[in-house]
């Protein structure tokens, strides 16, 4: 709960996510007892749980004292992690990954087929969930998983192109990334029964902050160890997904050597040769810029908010992201 742990901002958050926990588990059960406990597994494993605790601080940013939130709010962060999970047991069997959240895969314990139905599953208890919250939720989560997927396939579609461009990878990484966070805070608004134009801050306030996470976690796979990573670095050269950092370091002076390299799957001295080159040009700070570019915006929306704990503590949640780079650097 690394970056959660920093709203402190928030005393009643810690609470109120404890109450989602409970709320996870119990919108998993299943007539069968074999399905319920596939579902569980990547809830009991944990998570950072990001976006129901931006969908609760994004509720009560106009409270000027921290107070529990109501069901509905937390109801709406319980859809949306769900939704998140989903993506996650479909994005492994993807990636024919074997471990998330420091336990192994769906798919390396059950196998595809199981690991696709119950990350269908999941995507079902969220949209009845969200059915309950109102046509407006329903409808916003509907969308957001269709943008979730179409930053995937977007994704796919440049698989092993050292041509992508930044143009591509930012539309992306907004679809896979930025809509579910900033879905997750305009949920926060709507359940919080915010005016619109708050609700609207809020929602470019996780775009901005979804677009900064999403490099931030890019530039990591680049810079970072095994050891901080949890998994081998490098993971996504391997998978043919050229990432900001990878694509500035294409447009540098060793972009010819790199290029060589790319383009098809890597061993892991080809990945390693790879990733030194990248990591001795300014691709890394420059990715970094950007990220900052981003995170500047987020808090830009957030100044013109109420000043209150939530606010605060969103506020909190997006200079920890830039830490996070930065001390890995
Ligand atoms: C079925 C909804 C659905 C989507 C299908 C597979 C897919 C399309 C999309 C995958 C999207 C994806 C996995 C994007 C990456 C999002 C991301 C940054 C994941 C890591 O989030 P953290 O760091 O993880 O918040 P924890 O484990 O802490 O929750």
């Amino acid at each position: 709960m690394a970056l959660l742990s920093h709203l402190s901002a928030l005393p009643t958050l810690k609470n109120d996510l404890a109450l989602v926990e409970t709320k996870l588990e119990n919108s998993v059960v299943a007539k069968d007892p074999y399905l319920t406990e596939i579902a569980k597994h990547l809830i009991t494993a944990g998570g950072k749980r990001v976006r129901p605790g931006f969908t609760i601080a994004s509720s009560a940013v106009e409270q000027s004292n921290a107070v529990p939130v109501s069901d509905e709010v937390l109801m709406g962060g319980v859809a949306v992690e769900l939704v998140h999970l989903g993506s996650l047991y479909h994005d492994d069997v993807m990636d024919e990954a074997e471990m998330r959240r420091n336990v192994p895969s769906v798919n390396a314990v059950w196998g595809n087929h199981t690991a696709i139905l119950a990350g269908d599953f999941l995507l079902a208890r969220a949209s009845e969930i969200a059915a309950s919250l109102g046509t407006e939720i329903a409808g916003l989560l509907a969308r957001t998983i269709g943008e979730l997927c179409e930053g995937q396939i977007l994704e796919l579609q440049s698989t092993y192109k050292p041509s992508r461009t930044q143009e591509s990878y930012e539309q992306s990484i907004a679809g896979k990334t930025a809509s579910l966070l900033s879905t997750a805070c305009r949920i926060g608004g709507l359940t919080g029964g915010l005016e619109r134009h708050t609700v609207d801050q809020l929602t470019t306030f996780g775009h901005t902050y979804g677009m900064a996470f999403q490099i931030v976690d890019d530039i990591l796979d680049v810079i970072a160890s095994e050891d901080q990573l949890g998994k081998p670095a490098g993971n996504d050269l391997i998978e043919g997904v050229y990432t900001l950092p990878v694509l500035l370091a294409l447009e540098s002076d060793v972009g010819e050597q790199l290029q060589e390299l790319l383009g098809k799957e890597l061993s892991t001295d080809e990945r390693d040769r790879a990733l030194s080159l990248i990591r001795s040009t300014g691709a890394v700070e420059e990715a970094f810029t950007r990220a900052q570019f981003w995170a500047q915006k987020a808090k830009l929306e957030l100044e013109s908010l109420p000043s209150s704990p939530a606010t605060n503590a969103l506020s909190a949640a997006t200079n920890h992201l830039l830490d996070r780079a930065q001390s890995a650097s």
